[in-house]
C-alpha cells in the first residue's frame, strides 16, 4: 500500500428525508465498510467517516409533504438512517450530521477563504420567484405539464413520470408547489464558480493520473471534460441551509453540493483533533465510496473546490458502483419499491451478514444489477448455509465426535499430498483476498472466501475421517478378518487427526477471511473456536497454526440458517402490496383532485319532457360472463320487468344491490351488449369515482314517475 501512512475514507453523505434502502448499501456503504474492516485489521491508521446531508431542496419538499419543519424531518431520518446502519455493522468512526455547527462553521470559512482569494464571479440572473410567498423558487418547487407526455405534476427539473429532464422554461402551466401562484423572473445574484478555470488542471489530474480509476468513473468525468465545465452557482435563495457569510447576503445560503462534501471534513474535525493529518498530508489516501449518481461532484466539482481553497488532499480513488435494481425494476421511494434497511432488520433479525453477503456478491460494480427474493434465499441456502456453515460446523462436530473436543496433532511424518495442497491454499487465497480488495474489487474477493470453504468441503469428503473411524471401530471390536497392527491403528488415527486439524485451522482462516465482509460471522466464528477477536488481525491470515494443539474448542453451533420459502414469499407479498397501496392512494389522489364535470349546454323543458324516468326495483342481479365492468339486473318497474346491462360490476357485489331502488331512463332505445339487450339505463350519482344509485329518499311503488 506504499506511499500512503494513513486513509481517510468516506462514505457519502445520505440526505436525511427518508430511510436508507438495500440500494444504498450495495452501492456505496458496504463496499466502504469492507475496504475500512479490512485496512483496520491490517492495522492501518483509518478513520471512516459519514454522517446526514441535511440541507438542500429534497429536505424541504419532505418537510412540506409532511406539514412539519425541516429541522424536524432531518431529525428523525438522521436517527433512523445513524440506526439502519448501526444494525447492519456499517462501522463509521463517526455518523455525522452537517446542521452541526462545526460544520457551518467549516463551510462558511472554506466559502470565505475562496471569496477572499477572488475564486468566485458575483452574478446577477433571472430566476423564478413565488410572488405570494415571496421566495425564490428552486426549479423543484416549479409544477406544471409535462411538454413529453402530458403528466400535469411535472417538476422543473423533470418528469418522475417519464423521466425526462425540464427546466421550467419548458413546463405549461407552470405554478408554485407553495402556493399555486404563477411563479414571475426576478434578478438575483449568487456566487460562481468558474469550473472552467480548473478544466485544464482537472483534465491532467483526473484523465491523465488516474487512469486507475474504475471504467464506470473515469469514462463519466472524461465526458463532463470533453464536453466543458462552465461556472456554477455555489448559493441558492433559501431560508433552510448554511448562511452566506457575507454582508449583503440575506437570504442566500450555500449551495447543498458546496457544503455536504466539506461535512466530510467537518465530520474528521468533530472525531479528531488531529483532523488536519488526514486532511492537509499527502501521504494521507482519500477514497470515496459513493454511488454513480455522485460521481461529478465527487470527481469534479468537490477537487476543483479542494484545489482552489488548497492545502488539502485530493482522492485517491472514487470507487462509485453503478444502481442494484429490485426484482427487475428501478428502485423507487416515491413508488414504494424498495427494501427498507430498517424493515429487514426487523424481519431478518440477526441475519445481517446474509444481507451483506449478498449485497456484495451481487453488488452493482462494473454495471446495474439486480437484487431479487429468490436469489437471496438461494444465495443464503446454497452458498453460506450448505458450503461456509456448513464446512465449519462439519470440522467442529467431526473434532468433537473423533478427536475427544480437543484440536488434533498434525503428525507431520503422515502428511500427504493432498494435505500439502490445501495448506498451499491458506497463503494463496490471502493474497488473492489482498489483491482483490486493493483494487476495490469487493465481489472478487468474497468469492475467494466461498471457494476457501468449498475446497474445505472437497477436502474434507476425499480424506472421509468418519470412514477411518468406523474402520478403527471394527478393528478394536475384532470384526474383520486382515491382520492389523498397532503402527496401522496409529496411522489410521494420525489421518484422521491431520484432516481435522486442517479443517480446524481453516476455520479459523475462514473467520480472519470473511471478517470485513461478514462481521458477525467472523465473531461467531472465533467464540465457537475461542479464539479472542484479535486473532482477527489480517497478519494472522494465511497462517496454519492458529490453533494450538490440543486446545478445547466449544460446542459447535450453526453459523446460518436456511431460509424458507414463506419467509420469501412474505417479502414478495409485502413488496406487491406497498406498491397496491401507494398507486391506490395515488389515484385517489388524482379522482379527489378531479373537479366536477364540466356544466353542459342548456336545453329547453321539451327536451327534458321527452325522458320517461321511473322508480324501479332491482330484482336480480348477476355477473355479465367474461365481463368484468358489467352486471346483468333484473328491474321491477310495475307493469314489466326489465333487463338491463349496466356498467357497475367493480362498485357493487351483486347480493348487495337485490332489492334496491333506482331510477330507469324507461325509454332508452333498446341495446345489445354481450350479446343481451339491455332495455333501459339506470341513473348513478359519480362522487370522485365513487357510484352512488340516485332513488327517492322512501320507498316507493315500483313504475314511479320521476320528473
Ligand atoms: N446527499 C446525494 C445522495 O444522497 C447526497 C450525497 C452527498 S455526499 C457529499 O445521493
Ligand atoms: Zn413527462
Amino acid at each position: 500500500m506504499g506511499k500512503f501512512n494513513r486513509y481517510l475514507i468516506t462514505a457519502a453523505l445520505p440526505y436525511a428525508n427518508g430511510p436508507v434502502h438495500i440500494g444504498h448499501l450495495a452501492g456505496c456503504y458496504i463496499p466502504a465498510d469492507i475496504y475500512v474492516r479490512y485496512l483496520r485489521a491490517k492495522k492501518a491508521d483509518v478513520k471512516f467517516v459519514c454522517g446526514t446531508d441535511e440541507h438542500g431542496v429534497p429536505i424541504t419538499i419532505k418537510a412540506m409533504k409532511e406539514g412539519v419543519t425541516p429541522q424536524d424531518v432531518v431529525d428523525k431520518y438522521h436517527k433512523i438512517i445513524g440506526d439502519s446502519f448501526a444494525a447492519m455493522g456499517i462501522s463509521f468512526d463517526i455518523f455525522s450530521r452537517t446542521s452541526n455547527q462545526i460544520h457551518h462553521k467549516t463551510s462558511q470559512e472554506f466559502f470565505l477563504k475562496m471569496y477572499n482569494d477572488g475564486l468566485f464571479e458575483e452574478k446577477e440572473s433571472e430566476q423564478y420567484f413565488d410572488p405570494e410567498k415571496n421566495v425564490f423558487l428552486a426549479d423543484r418547487y416549479i409544477i406544471g405539464t409535462c411538454p413529453k407526455c402530458g403528466n400535469d405534476k411535472a417538476y422543473g427539473d423533470q418528469c418522475e413520470r417519464c423521466g425526462t429532464s425540464l427546466s421550467p422554461d419548458e413546463l405549461i402551466n407552470p405554478h408554485s408547489a407553495l402556493s399555486n401562484a404563477v411563479p414571475v423572473k426576478k434578478k438575483t445574484k449568487h456566487w460562481y464558480m468558474p469550473l472552467q478555470n480548473y478544466e485544464p488542471w482537472l483534465k491532467q489530474w483526473v484523465l491523465e493520473e488516474h487512469k486507475d480509476w474504475k471504467n464506470n468513473v473515469y469514462g463519466q468525468c472524461k465526458s463532463w471534460l470533453d464536453s466543458g465545465l462552465q461556472s456554477r452557482a455555489m448559493t441558492r435563495d433559501s431560508n433552510w441551509g448554511i448562511q452566506v457569510p457575507l454582508p449583503d447576503a440575506e437570504g442566500k445560503v450555500l449551495y447543498v453540493w458546496f457544503d455536504a462534501p466539506i461535512g466530510y471534513i467537518s465530520a474528521t474535525k468533530e472525531l479528531t483533533d488531529n483532523w488536519a493529518d488526514y486532511w492537509c498530508k499527502e501521504d494521507t489516501k482519500l477514497v470515496h465510496f459513493i454511488g454513480k449518481d455522485n460521481i461529478v461532484f465527487h470527481c469534479i466539482i468537490f477537487p476543483a473546490m479542494l484545489k482552489a481553497h488548497g492545502n488539502f488532499v485530493l482522492p485517491d480513488n472514487v470507487p462509485a458502483n453503478e444502481f442494484l435494481n429490485l426484482e427487475g425494476e428501478k428502485i423507487s421511494t416515491s413508488r414504494n419499491w424498495a427494501v427498507w434497511v430498517d424493515e429487514f432488520v426487523a424481519d431478518f433479525p440477526d441475519q445481517q451478514d446474509v444481507l451483506r453477503y449478498v449485497l456484495c456478491s451481487t453488488a452493482p460494480e462494473t454495471k446495474d444489477n439486480d437484487f431479487t427474493w429468490k436469489d437471496f434465499q438461494d444465495r443464503n441456502n446454497n452458498e453460506l448455509v450448505a458450503v461456509f456453515g456448513n464446512f465449519v460446523n462439519r470440522a467442529l462436530v467431526l473434532m468433537h465426535k473423533l478427536c475427544g473436543g480437543k484440536v488434533p496433532k498434525l503428525h507431520p511424518a503422515h502428511i500427504e499430498e493432498g494435505d500439502r495442497e490445501i495448506i498451499s491454499e491458506f497463503a494463496t487465497t490471502k493474497e488473492r483476498i489482498e489483491k482483490s480488495i486493493e483494487s476495490y474489487r469487493f465481489r472478487e474477493a468474497l468469492a475467494e472466501v466461498i471457494d476457501f470453504a468449498r475446497k474445505g468441503n472437497i477436502y474434507l469428503q476425499k480424506n472421509e475421517p468418519w470412514k477411518l473411524a468406523s474402520a478403527i471401530e471394527k478393528i478394536n471390536k475384532g470384526e474383520t478378518h486382515e491382520k492389523f497392527t498397532a503402527a496401522d491403528l496409529e496411522l489410521l488415527q494420525a489421518r484422521i487427526d491431520i484432516c481435522l486439524h486442517i479443517c480446524l485451522q481453516m476455520s479459523a482462516n475462514l473467520a480472519i477471511f470473511c471478517n470485513p465482509f461478514l462481521p458477525f460471522t467472523a465473531k461467531k466464528i472465533c467464540h465457537l473456536l475461542k479464539v479472542v477477536d484479535r486473532m482477527l488481525e489480517w497478519e494472522n491470515a494465511g497462517k496454519t497454526d492458529l490453533l494450538k494443539v490440543g486446545y478445547s474448542l466449544r460446542a459447535p453451533e450453526l453459523l446460518f440458517k436456511k431460509i424458507e420459502d414463506d419467509q420469501i414469499k412474505a417479502q414478495l407479498d409485502k413488496l406487491n402490496n406497498s406498491r397496491k397501496k401507494m398507486e391506490e392512494a395515488a389515484k385517489a389522489a388524482e379522482l379527489a383532485a378531479q373537479p366536477a364535470a364540466p356544466p353542459k349546454p342548456e336545453i329547453q323543458y321539451e327536451d327534458f319532457a321527452k325522458l320517461d324516468l321511473r322508480v324501479g326495483t332491482i330484482i336480480k342481479a348477476e355477473k355479465v360472463e367474461k365481463a368484468d365492468k358489467l352486471l346483468k339486473l333484473l328491474v321491477d318497474i310495475g307493469t314489466e320487468q326489465r333487463t338491463v346491462v349496466s356498467g357497475i360490476a367493480m362498485h357493487f357485489a351483486p347480493e348487495d344491490i337485490i332489492g334496491k331502488q333506482v331510477t330507469l331512463v324507461a325509454n332508452l332505445a333498446p341495446r345489445k351488449m354481450r350479446g343481451i339487450e339491455s332495455q333501459g339505463m339506470i341513473l348513478m350519482a359519480e362522487d370522485k369515482g365513487k357510484l352512488v344509485f340516485v332513488n327517492p329518499n322512501e320507498a316507493v311503488t315500483p313504475g314511479s314517475g320521476v320528473s
